[in-house]
């Protein structure tokens, strides 16, 4: 091959990507304002994270998107594709320290460069709607939420002990807390008692239950993820009497079938009637000594790191108000006080935790459930017996299933006044204090007179410190006195700044919002722009944010439309979550060193390439398996279509309209362009399976390279060819759309591509002409079958095998021999 041949045996991947890039840019053509005559469809892909470059999951996450986006436009939508910056956060502290720069410098200069790849992939955003989350304009709306949400109670102050990571120096949520180690650098975390600020989310966990029955369009598994972690419960708080003392201890349980199977009650050492249970007895000193051990070990706990059981008896008893027995109540160190009512009935023959403890100090087992077809032997039992069964043992309870039971026994308690049922949730109030620098400030003011006041709304934003002051960049605001020395709002008197910064996770929680009016500069929110374009119709991005994001975003909602901003109840319709990338069976992961950068990709292939390949090499839910092969194999198949057009562009210089009648070869060429059509859009519609939808095209462009050319066995009305490109390229713009922009101009046409509408399939022509096929079993006609022309031989044998007839005369032989006579017949010998 000479030197000239190569070049022109592909395409020119570079200057004509940088050409379509412009002419996008510059056309302004994803550019999108509200328009009534239009259906709105908002498209939103997770934003990332201005970490330095983007990598293979935020191709895969944002070429899924721009297909959808490029798609539904395409079908007349009037689409918001935004793109933005979650641009707060620790990584910008840690590499501003060791570069010794400022955390704003890092994060702007990689926004800068992150911008630029993703203008090098060709995505359709509507570029002047970029948000950075770390610029005062957007975070000054946030410091108004939260005030706003202050003063409906929403926001509130408190000393806790909360969860400490020492080498992030700062706070975890419970979320963030990994089998007792920091979810960023593996760290363990330990308890520390701290002043911070919460958000009352518990005060929606039931409607952040109850909604997801409105999510239809989310995965199962998100919705089953988001429901255990609120994990409601349903269960029985009721009061034992103290036995010789005027007073009574109220226990929490989810058993309440099992309240005749108790034998002791464990109390938490903070227990306050503790004190009154043990006051003047000769036991005092002892338990003292070992509540406060158990406190301190508490304290030096790493978090979620479980304790060997331990407990001491306090002397005294309480009465089971179902059957009067009498119970010795013991201090416990797994029973915690933030939970329930910091007291357990226990009963150890049901519950893990209480036969452990029963069995280290002797106490009794008394099963009461009894499942079906197994004896329960108090004395040799082994461990807890935790599946329902039928109740004995049980008063007038005895017989009853232990569910049914479990209803009967709380009302029998509510009857009496003892007891009464018991709603409790496992979601807690979110922490949103963070001693870090790199956030946005909190904006209160501490005033020893007045207490604790908001900043007046015309003094927003309090702008994040960002001159350096003694040293560090990323000093805390605890430690810069220029930015905590301020004046009360209320007294004028001098007073503090708080110096605590937002969790960033507040940032992703209400951006989506916000995109529809980013300039805005009256409100967070334009009341009308997000009546027009809220919900989010799709969201697509990682299952890792399918709890805490998810959830804090739904919650915002929530808040954002009892704050009057939004009529909405949900913020994201559908929800996409993709799988991973995926190399040698790994996570693609700079700490595994198995990256492949995108940006070597792009150089090499060009921006389709990688598109493409991303996208057929997996459905977007499941992981993607990294191939080199692969993206050789996309790049051949743009080259060879790039290469087809080549051969018969004149061809396509013709009168559109498909004749009436057409030659064999012609129907073919016809009827697969149809079918294609058809494929292509129910595999997007249904389930974004751009793999099967790409094969689809790649069949298609099969029988048309067969069709013209040198290659071509027979002639083709040139309508049907030119119908078959156009079809063939508009089929592939939302995927590859550089290169389908460009081959559209090329074969004769002068308006954009992405302004076409998406091709409309005509059932009639996608019709399957059907042909008769004979069947024989050893050379006899047994059968005859009607299939479509075009099948497989496998197709062909498969159906035979299956009919009736044939099946009959086989006679459950074996079968040793299939022959296939194309069109013709298959003979079966047996
Ligand atoms: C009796 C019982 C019998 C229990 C049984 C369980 C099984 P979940 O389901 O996680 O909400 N519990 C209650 N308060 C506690 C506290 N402050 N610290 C430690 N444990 C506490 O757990 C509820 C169960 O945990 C309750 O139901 C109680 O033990 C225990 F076969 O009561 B159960
Ligand atoms: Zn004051």
């Amino acid at each position: 091959m000479t030197e000239d041949n190569a070049i022109s045996n592909k395409y020119d991947f570079k200057s004509i990507e940088a050409k379509w890039q412009a002419v996008w840019q510059d056309g302004e053509v994803y550019k999108v304002t509200e328009d009534d005559s239009k259906e709105k469809y908002y498209l939103l892909e997770m934003f990332p994270y201005p970490s330095g470059r983007i990598h293979m999951g935020h191709v895969r996450n944002y070429s899924i998107g721009d297909v959808v986006a490029r798609y539904k436009r395409m079908r007349g939508y009037n689409v918001l594709h935004p793109m933005g910056w979650d641009a707060f956060g620790l990584p910008a502290e840690n590499a501003a320290q060791k570069n010794n720069s400022h955390p704003a410098t890092w994060t702007y200069d990689n926004i800068d460069y992150m911008r630029n790849q993703l203008h090098q992939l060709g995505l359709s955003y509507d570029w002047s709607r970029e948000i950075a989350t770390c610029n005062p304009k957007y975070y000054q709306w946030e410091q108004l939420l939260f005030i706003e949400m202050y003063n409906k109670g929403i926001v509130y102050e408190k000393v806790t002990t909360v969860n400490w990571c020492e080498s992030c120096q700062t706070v975890l949520a419970n979320e963030q807390v990994i089998e007792g180690t920091c979810w960023r650098c593996d760290e363990p975390v330990y308890p520390r008692k701290m002043n911070g600020w919460f958000f009352k989310i518990t005060d929606y966990a039931e409607e952040l239950l109850r909604d997801l029955d409105q999510l239809t369009g989310w995965p199962e598994k998100v919705l089953t993820m988001q429901r255990n972690w609120i994990g409601k419960s349903t269960g029985l708080t009721c009061d034992f009497a103290v036995a010789d003392l005027d007073c009574t201890i109220s226990i929490f349980t989810t058993r309440p079938d099992t309240i005749f199977g108790v034998t002791f009650m464990s109390i938490a050492a903070e227990h306050p009637l503790l004190d009154t249970l043990i006051a003047g007895t000769d036991r005092e000193t002892e338990i003292r000594r070992f509540t406060e051990e158990i406190l301190t070990q508490k304290q030096r706990q790493s978090v979620e790191v479980v304790p060997e059981k331990e407990g001491i008896f306090t002397g005294r008893y309480c009465i089971n108000p179902f059957n009067g027995e009498k119970l010795p109540i013991y201090v416990a160190n797994f029973v915690l006080m933030e939970y329930g009512t910091g007291a357990v009935m226990a009963v150890p023959a049901h519950d893990e935790r209480d036969f452990e403890f029963a069995r280290k100090y002797g106490l009794p087992v008394s099963p009461v459930v009894v499942p079906e077809g197994i004896e329960l032997d108090p004395t040799t039992m082994q461990e807890a017996s935790t599946i329902p069964g039928i109740l004995e043992n049980s008063g007038q309870f005895s017989g009853m299933d232990s569910l049914a039971a479990q209803a009967a026994i709380i009302q029998f308690a509510e009857e009496n006044h003892f007891g009464s049922a018991h709603v409790t949730y496992r979601l807690r109030d979110w922490g949103i204090s963070r001693q870090r620098y790199w956030g946005a400030p909190i904006p209160m003011i501490h005033c020893d007179r007045c207490g604790v006041q908001p900043v007046p709304l015309d003094q927003l934003p309090v702008v994040l410190p960002e001159d350096p002051e003694v040293g560090s960049a990323c000093l805390p605001l605890h430690k810069r006195p220029s930015f905590i020395a301020t004046s009360c709002p209320k007294c004028g008197q001098p007073a503090e700044r708080e110096t605590d910064t937002m969790d960033t996770f507040m940032e992703s929680s209400w951006y989506f919002a916000r995109y529809v009016c980013p300039r805005h500069t009256d409100s967070p929110i334009d009341r009308d722009k997000a009546a027009y374009w809220l919900p989010v119709d799709q969201y697509i991005g990682g299952v890792e944010h399918a709890i805490l994001h998810l959830l804090y975003s739904r919650f915002f909602t929530k808040v954002l439309r009892d704050l009057g901003y939004l009529d909405i109840d949900e913020p994201f319709t559908n929800l996409l979550t993709q799988g991973m990338v995926i190399k040698d069976g790994t996570k693609m992961s700079k700490s595994k060193g198995n990256v492949v950068d995108p940006n070597d990709l792009i150089q090499e292939y060009g921006a389709d390439t990688v598109r493409l390949f991303s996208l057929f090499a997996a459905p977007p839910e499941r992981d993607l398996e990294w191939s080199s092969q692969g993206v050789e194999g996309s790049s051949r198949f743009l080259n060879r279509v790039y290469r087809l057009i080549l051969a018969c562009n004149e061809l396509l210089d013709c009168d559109p309209n498909i004749p009436a009648q057409l030659s064999a070869q012609g129907r073919i060429v016809h009827r697969k362009t149809h079918q294609t059509i058809k494929r292509v859009t129910e595999n997007i519609e249904q389930n974004y399976h751009f793999n099967t939808a790409i094969s689809a095209m790649m069949e298609l462009f099969n029988v048309l390279s067969t069709s013209v050319g040198e290659n071509a066995q027979e002639q083709v009305e040139p309508p049907v060819i030119r119908q078959a490109i156009s079809v063939l390229l508009l089929l592939l713009s939302p995927m590859v759309p550089h290169f389908a922009a460009e081959m559209w101009e090329k074969i004769g046409n002068t308006e954009l591509i992405e302004k076409q509408p998406w091709p409309e399939f005509d059932a009639e022509a996608a019709q399957e002409d059907l042909l008769t096929i004979v069947i024989q079993v050893n050379g006899k006609v047994r059968s005859r079958l009607e299939v479509p022309v075009e099948v497989t031989d496998e197709f062909l044998i498969e159906k035979a095998l299956a009919d009736e007839n044939t099946v009959k005369f086989i006679d459950g032989k074996t079968i040793r021999k299939t022959i296939v006579v194309k069109k013709k017949l298959v003979n079966i010998v047996v």
